[in-house]
């Protein structure tokens, strides 16, 4: 007796240390978390591209634009591609000014209610050369 009554205080420290746990986690992971993704304008390596090309984030979240090698450089949405085909969506997304000196950076904040899936953006001074990108927000 004096033995199951020693090991169901035991399970049930462990049970209350599981809860304490995970209660824990719950107060300090907020869900709603917003993050900053960095986007370069032109690799490291000098070549007309944004670094990563695409990301994937959430509403909420915000890109910084990081000016980077062979500017000038800037940042258009593209009014046909994203998930409403807003065009004052697009330009409120955009940094139309080009960014001359590396290092300069932007920031685009995509609102908690924008909506769901690919916008697609390019570099007006290299869109030829294939300077697009895309946000996928999820
Ligand atoms: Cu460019």
């Amino acid at each position: 007796m004096k033995l199951i009554s020693a090991s169901w205080r035991r399970l049930s420290l462990a049970v209350l240390t599981i809860l304490l746990v995970v209660s824990s986690f719950a107060v300090f992971t907020p869900s709603a978390s917003a993050e900053t993704y960095k986007v370069k304008l032109g690799s490291d390596k000098g070549l007309l591209v944004f670094d990563p090309k695409n990301s994937t984030i959430k509403a909420g979240d915000t890109i910084e634009w990081v000016n980077n090698k062979v500017p000038p450089h800037n940042v258009v949405f593209d009014p046909a591609k994203n998930p409403s085909k807003s065009p004052d969506l697009a330009k409120s997304l955009s940094h139309k000014k080009l960014l001359m000196s590396p290092g300069q950076k932007e920031t685009t904040t995509f609102a908690a209610d924008a909506p769901a899936g690919v916008y697609t953006f390019y570099c007006e001074p290299h869109r030829g050369a294939g300077m697009v990108g895309t946000i996928t927000v999820e």
